[in-house]
This record gives structure tokens, C-alpha cells and sequence, in this order.
């Protein structure tokens, strides 16, 4: 690692770092009273779209924690709003018109963020004016197959049955949408790089409800679209997979630095899979925060025991934290991977 790069960019690229870096996804959020207390005040979506409360948001947990990375605060369908899609967050995201035509797919705007989703650039520019300089921002958006099942599917759902039967009845439109989200999410998150995010992340969340040879034409596919289209920008590449144990063979030649894995998969076993070009990132269950101190260091060893002690592992969740965490459990959780890992244990 070269003296003066953060740790968290450090493992991102394969480097050798002098500890674990961790953080945690939707760090900033209900969990936290100081969060809540926003909150109490604006909506969700008047959070997203207002750069200085979204900023202070995603600072609050690194007041608290010793945290390796921020997170941008939005959501993954902010950008849709942009391209003319309405929807409201009820919590999760409810599009007025789901999408499931062909003329539907053609009236969609392409996005053009320094338009279509200013605030969420300044967000980003006041959060790195503010963030410590050795806590890099990771930028985010929706993996285009993710996005593809709220779009069509219309809600939050478990099985997405419309989206997954519009890649069975129309194929080539399935493949028009999901380009289109794909060259989006490029412009969209090349901008956010522009604007000074040092990372860039697509959540998959619901890639793994796909079977194999669909995951990879239709899922993989378009993610691909979106991050070859980012590798020039320079900053690392994340591709977080929720439920992709089956799959995970198909991301070897993906053009991310990183993989997300969620707590159901050792990640022994991914490391092997992937092959050494690749770090991961994981994957303690969020349910494990709710253990006694010590089975939750001992879970916390165990996945850096799964890692494997070899430089390219940034701890995480294997998925977002749950809202009725104690912020207690999460300062321990930051404080043993960082005393563990730094002493070389129990990985070698
Ligand atoms: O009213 C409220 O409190 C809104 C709840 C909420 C929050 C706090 C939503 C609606 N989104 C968010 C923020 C959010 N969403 C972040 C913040 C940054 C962070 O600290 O990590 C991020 C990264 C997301 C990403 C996101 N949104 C994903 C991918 C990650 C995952 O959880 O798998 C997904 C699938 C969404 C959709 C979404 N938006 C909101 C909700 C409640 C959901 C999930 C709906 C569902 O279960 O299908």
C-alpha cells in the first residue's frame, strides 16, 4: 500500500493493508437515534433532495464508528425519477405506471445527471469537503436488473413475478430495457465519480432470484454494460450480489475489482471461485448484531478466518443492517475486525 492511500481503497485494489477496513451497508440510517431525528422532520424523499441534510446523514455514522468508507445517502431509484418515471417510497419504492410495454420502454428519457439529479452531485461534493480524508465516499446505483424488477414488477416484491415472466415473453424487449437502465447507470455513476466519489457501487439485490443462463444474459449482461463502461474513470469497481451463491462462478471475468457477498456463502469458497483477481467484501448476517459479545466476535473472526488473512477483503454485512440494531453492537464489530485483523489473527 502506498503511504497516504486509504485502507478501504487500499483492499479494494488486492493491496496489502495493516487491517481489515469495514463498513457497513445502509450505515446511515434508522438504527441510529441521530438519524431518526432527521427523519422525525423531512420525508425520505426530501432527505434524498436536499444535499445538505442528505450530507449530514451520511456523516452521522462516521462521527460515531471508526469506519473505513462512507456511503453516499439516496436510494437506488432516485435516478428513475430523473428519466420521468413516477414513484413514491411507501417505504420501498411503488411506481405509478410499471413499466411493461414496448412503447413504454421507448417514451424513457435517457438521464443526464448534471440535469436530471443535481442535488444528488452536491450531496457528494459537500460530503467530500466534510469526510475525513483517509474515509473515501463509495457513490452507488441499481444494478440494471435490480432496477428492471421495480420498474416492471411496480413494488417491492419476493419472487418479481412480472419482471422475471417479461424475460420469458419478450426477450428482446426485456434486453432494450435493461440496456437503457444500463447506459443510465453509467452516465449516472460517471458523474458521481466526476463529483468526487472514489468508489462506485451496483447493488444486484435481486439478481439471484434468476436461473443461471438468464442471470447471465440478461442480469450480467447489462451490469457488464454499465461497469465497462466506468472502468476508465479509475476508481474501484463493486458488484454486490445478494442470494448469489449459484451464480457466483459467472462473475470471474466481470470487470469488478470487488464482490459483495451476502452472509450465505463462505467466503473461502468465493475467494476460490472468483480467483485471485477479485477481492470480496462481506459478509457477516445482520442477525449476528444481535448476539452476545462474545458469539459476536467469534462470528466476526470467523468470516476473517473465511477471508483468508490475504490482502482484497473489506468487511461488511452480507446485507443491509436492520433498523432495530443497537449502535453498541456495531462499535464493537468495528473495533474487533481492526484489532484482530491488525494482529494477523486469526486469518494466517
Ligand atoms: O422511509 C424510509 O425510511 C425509507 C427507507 C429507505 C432508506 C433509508 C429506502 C427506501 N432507501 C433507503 C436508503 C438506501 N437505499 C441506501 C442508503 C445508503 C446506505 O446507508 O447504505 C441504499 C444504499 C439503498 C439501496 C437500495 N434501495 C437497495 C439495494 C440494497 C438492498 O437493500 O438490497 C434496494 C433494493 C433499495 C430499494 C428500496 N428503497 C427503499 C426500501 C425500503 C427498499 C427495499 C424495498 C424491498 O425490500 O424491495
Amino acid at each position: 500500500m502506498s503511504s497516504g492511500t486509504p485502507v478501504f481503497l487500499a483492499a479494494c485494489r488486492g493491496e496489502p493493508v495493516p487491517y481489515t477496513p469495514i463498513w457497513i451497508m445502509r450505515q446511515a440510517g434508522r438504527y441510529l437515534p441521530e438519524y431518526r431525528a432527521v427523519r422525525a422532520k423531512v420525508s425520505f424523499e426530501a432527505l434524498t433532495r436536499t444535499p445538505e441534510l442528505a450530507a449530514e446523514v451520511t456523516l452521522q455514522p462516521l462521527r460515531r464508528f471508526a469506519l473505513d468508507a462512507a456511503i453516499l445517502f439516496s436510494d437506488i431509484m432516485t435516478p428513475l425519477q430523473g428519466m420521468g418515471i413516477e414513484l413514491t417510497f411507501e417505504p420501498g419504492p411503488v411506481v405509478r405506471e410499471p413499466i411493461r410495454t414496448r412503447a413504454a420502454i421507448e417514451a424513457l428519457r435517457p438521464l443526464a445527471p448534471e440535469q436530471d439529479v443535481p442535488f444528488v452531485l452536491e450531496t457528494i461534493r459537500l460530503i467530500r469537503a466534510a469526510a475525513p480524508r483517509n474515509v473515501p465516499l463509495i457513490g452507488f446505483a441499481g444494478a440494471p436488473f435490480t432496477l428492471f424488477c421495480y420498474l416492471v414488477g411496480g413494488r417491492p416484491s419476493k419472487e418479481f413475478e412480472a419482471a422475471r415472466a417479461f424475460l420469458y415473453s419478450d426477450p428482446q424487449a426485456a434486453v432494450r430495457l435493461l440496456d437503457h437502465l444500463a447506459d443510465a447507470m453509467a452516465a449516472y455513476l460517471g458523474a458521481q465519480a466526476a463529483a468526487g466519489a472514489q468508489a462506485l457501487m451496483l447493488f444486484e439485490s435481486w439478481g439471484g432470484l434468476l436461473a443461471p443462463p438468464q442471470f447471465e444474459h440478461f442480469a450480467l449482461a447489462a451490469a457488464r454494460r454499465t461497469l465497462s463502461a466506468l472502468r476508465s474513470r479509475g476508481v474501484p469497481l463493486i458488484y454486490y450480489l445478494n442470494q448469489g451463491s449459484a451464480l457466483h462462478e459467472r462473475l470471474a471475468a466481470l470487470e469488478a475489482d470487488v464482490i459483495g457477498v451476502d452472509w450465505r456463502s463462505p467466503l473461502g469458497t468465493v475467494r476460490r471461485v472468483l480467483g485471485a483477481g477479485k477481492a470480496v467484501q462481506g459478509n457477516l448476517d445482520p442477525a449476528a448484531l444481535f448476539a452476545a459479545p462474545e458469539v459476536l466476535e467469534r462470528e466476526a473472526e470467523r468470516v476473517l478466518r473465511e477471508a483468508g488473512g490475504q490482502p482484497g477483503h473489506i468487511f461488511n454485512l452480507g446485507h443491509g443492517i436492520w433498523p432495530h440494531t443497537d449502535p453498541d453492537a456495531v462499535a464493537r464489530l468495528v473495533d474487533i475486525v481492526h484489532e484482530r485483523s491488525a494482529r494477523g489473527e486469526p486469518g494466517a
